[in-house]
């Protein structure tokens, strides 16, 4: 498709706008089609168009109001942006009705009703949707848009020659849907906006999250319930190393200090360890990257010692997250994912132990196949192997193979307007409901450690699994406050108090209680536990080191059942009971995140039960003091960059300002604290409410 270069005036001179939403950051897509785009029309000599840098929508929309001539405005659209994508797109077209306006992105519907009610629900602020990879799409759609008398002409003659589109047909009203397009075969010829300039000038403020960078595209896999890039179940192309090397050295000159890698399995081509080393290397010779996050490869887990060795063994720390979604047959076969083995899941996880790697394990609830039962033994199946679960509800993402009309059908799939999975043919409301209850309780006693050696203690000498106590806790939870006070209380107000309004021995002796009448058990193994409970739990007026003397050891218990899990990965159990060890001492050795001096506090809207917040998920949040016996603080408190960074952390205020206090006198959280003793804190704040990127992905 030729095109007659026309001596535009500036007035005329279209505009390509490219703005992201400042909640989210500059995105990565955005400057991959501009950076296309404008070698594209540098190696035409076609000087017509003026391709802006990708910049924050406002920035955007006030170049839009002071200039005129034909503007085409990108919009490129998640889950995480088409809200204010949306919302811009409407203010712009308020401004200038003749705008052409872009959509792309994996939220653009590929299926055929979502994509005409996609059309007809957006059709005033989307003239054209691209679907799929849009580097050359852009580049041809430009070599169709024509301008003639300073207006962008969109000839849908021209339109439909360019595949991987959609469009209404201005005379006819119907959609028009161009072939698909093929996936680009080599990504040798995309030019990268980190090394040509088109993220040059964003300032440090304006980068949300650290920059991320592609290494390759497509996943081999195909989870139903995911739409990795759009590029499931597809081989894997490379973008040449020497481009991922300059890309990385170009965040490193500018010192950002986290490398975030979009692949969906960093470590299945064996040059990743080659580019984990040149990563380790740059961290010798320029102090950056600080850390580097990648979803790790779990069918590949052989690489994945040599990648973690390079990093760490450079300082580079690692946020790896390692996601299960369940060891369910049933629910695995439903959707698609029976081909990542749960055997090659515990290897990677003892891998990632021995390097001293605070274990999370992702699971997601509503997926096909799934039942309240086979929620529950995932769950147990975690804390069986010390693997701190997060359970995400399932949401169903446009183009995922699980928004498929048929499939949708096949597993009686309901979602809720925000697209999260109500229910499903063998996960009805009730029981979502009854497992989003279990996910509190065990967010609460678990991974915020209030019961979690009351379990240990009853499952590995007594055989009692940690999810039967956990039933009767949701029982106590939905039946009122009447046979167990403290515990119901705390299990309602624990996200937003964060502490026993009655005090921790209150709390203990109900647990204590309890303990005796669900389970008949009441000996000095159970007393030593409780003892052990009530010391690790944050409380004011303490001070550290502290030695507590115990009846039993058990440290050397707890390390004797642990241990196998840093061999094989496999759960095991103590070799004697603890009631068989002698008196013993647990040394708590300080409180590194100021929990009794703060309290604990949870960032985001953490009652609502569908929301991912930090409450459920725990990326930022952690309620340890310092002993042998801590999961998470190491690695928290020695790395508190890699949290702040990762969710965008507001800074921390300046000493004196009015947000540096303490918690509020009279807040539960100040009954709890104190300032007394502690070792300097690593205070963990409350994010702005910014999207995180915890995804239940793989
Ligand atoms: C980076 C990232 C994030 C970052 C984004 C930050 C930032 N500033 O970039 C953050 C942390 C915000 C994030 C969060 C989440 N994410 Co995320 N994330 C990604 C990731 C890893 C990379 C995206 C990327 O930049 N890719 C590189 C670009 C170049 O490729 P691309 O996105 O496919 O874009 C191409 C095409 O789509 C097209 N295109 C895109 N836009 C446009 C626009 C136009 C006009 C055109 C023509 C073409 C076009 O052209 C591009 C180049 O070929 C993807 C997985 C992946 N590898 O893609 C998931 C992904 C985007 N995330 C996903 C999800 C589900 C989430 C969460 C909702 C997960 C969760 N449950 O918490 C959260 C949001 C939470 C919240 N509270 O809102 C899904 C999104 C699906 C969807 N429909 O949006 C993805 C695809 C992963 C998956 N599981 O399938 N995420
Ligand atoms: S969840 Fe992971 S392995 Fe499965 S399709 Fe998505 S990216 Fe691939």
């Amino acid at each position: 498709m030729g095109f007659t270069p026309t001596d535009l005036t500036s007035r005329t001179r279209p505009t390509i706008y490219a703005p992201w939403p400042p909640s989210v950051g500059p995105l990565l897509s955005l400057g991959m089609l501009t950076a296309a785009a404008r070698t594209h029309l540098a190696r035409r000599g076609d000087d017509r168009w003026d391709v802006r840098r990708p910049e924050p929508i406002e920035r955007a929309l006030s170049h839009l109001a002071t200039h005129d001539g034909p503007a085409l405005w990108l919009c490129s659209d998640y889950v995480f942006t088409q809200d204010e994508n949306l919302e811009a797109a409407h203010r712009a077209r308020a401004m200038r009705p003749d705008l052409v306006i872009l959509r792309g992105g994996p939220s653009v519907p590929k299926y055929d009703d979502d994509l005409r009610a996609f059309h007809d629900r957006h059709g005033a602020v989307c003239d054209l949707a691209v679907h799929g990879e849009g580097e050359a799409t852009i580049c041809e759609l430009l070599d169709a848009l024509e301008v003639v008398d300073g207006e962008l002409v969109r000839d849908p003659d021209r339109l439909a020659q360019v595949a991987g589109t959609s469009f209404r047909h201005p005379a006819t009203g119907e959609i028009v849907r161009t072939p698909a397009r093929e996936r680009i075969a080599s990504l040798r010829a995309i030019p990268s906006p980190y090394l040509t300039g088109e993220f040059d000038d964003i300032p440090a403020d304006e980068w949300v999250q650290p920059p991320y960078f592609e290494t390759n595209r497509g996943c081999p896999y195909g989870c139903s319930f995911c739409d990795w890039g759009s590029a499931t179940q597809s081989r894997i192309r490379a973008f040449p190393l020497e481009r991922v090397l300059g890309e990385f050295a170009w965040a490193a000159e500018r010192g950002h200090r986290g490398l975030h890698l979009c692949d969906a399995n960093f470590g299945i081509l064996p040059r990743d360890v080659e580019i984990a080393e040149r990563i380790a290397e740059m961290r010798r010779a320029t102090g950056y990257p600080a850390f580097a996050m990648f979803t790790p490869a779990k069918n590949t887990t052989r690489r994945l010692a040599p990648i973690l060795d390079a990093l760490t063994g450079a300082g580079v720390s690692v946020a790896a997250a390692i996601s299960l979604q369940t060891t369910d047959e049933a629910t695995l076969t439903a959707v698609a994912r029976e081909n990542i083995t749960t055997a090659g899941y515990l290897a990677l996880a003892a891998d990632l132990r021995l390097r001293g790697h605070a274990l999370q394990g992702d699971l997601i609830l509503g997926l096909p196949g799934q039942t309240y039962t086979s929620y529950r033994a995932d769950l147990q199946f975690m804390l069986d192997h010390e693997i701190m679960p997060r359970t995400f509800p399932l949401r169903v993402l446009p183009n995922a193979p699980l928004n498929d009309p048929a499939y949708r059908a096949r597993h009686g799939i309901d979602v809720s307007p925000t697209r999260l999975v109500r229910s499903t043919a063998t996960l009805g409301e009730a029981a979502r409901r009854r497992a989003l209850l279990l996910r509190r309780v065990e967010a609460i006693t678990e991974r915020y450690g209030l019961l979690r050696h009351v379990y240990r203690y009853l499952q590995w000498d007594h055989g009692l699994p940690a999810t039967h106590l956990m039933e009767h806790l949701v029982e106590a939870l939905t039946s009122g406050h009447g046979r167990a006070p403290v515990l119901s209380a705390t299990l309602s107000t624990f996200d937003t108090a964060g502490f026993p309004a009655a005090g921790w021995p209150a709390l203990y002796d109900e647990v204590h209680r309890m303990v005796v009448e669900v389970t008949g058990v009441d000996d000095a193994g159970l007393a030593t536990v409780l003892l052990v409970q009530e010391r690790l739990m944050p409380a004011r007026g303490r001070a550290f080191p502290e030695v507590v003397a115990l009846p039993h050891d058990y440290v050397a218990w707890y390390a004797e059942a642990t241990a196998e899990l840093f061999r094989s990965g496999r759960a095991g159990t103590p070799h004697r009971r603890l009631e068989d060890h002698g008196p013993g001492e647990l040394e708590i050795l300080g409180d590194p995140l100021g929990l009794c001096e703060h309290g604990i506090s949870f960032a985001g809207d953490s009652d609502d039960e569908d929301f991912e917040g930090d409450f459920h998920i725990g990326a930022l949040a952690a309620n340890e003091l310092h002993s042998p016996l801590a999961r998470l603080v190491p690695a928290l408190a020695s790395h508190p960059e890699v949290v702040r960074t990762r969710l965008s952390i507001a800074p921390e205020p300046e000493a004196g300002s009015p947000e540096a206090g303490s918690p509020e006198a009279g807040s539960p959280e100040a009954e709890g604290a104190a300032a007394d003793g502690a070792e300097a804190p690593v205070t963990l704040r409350p994010p702005k409410a910014t999207p995180r990127h915890d995804e239940p992905r793989r």
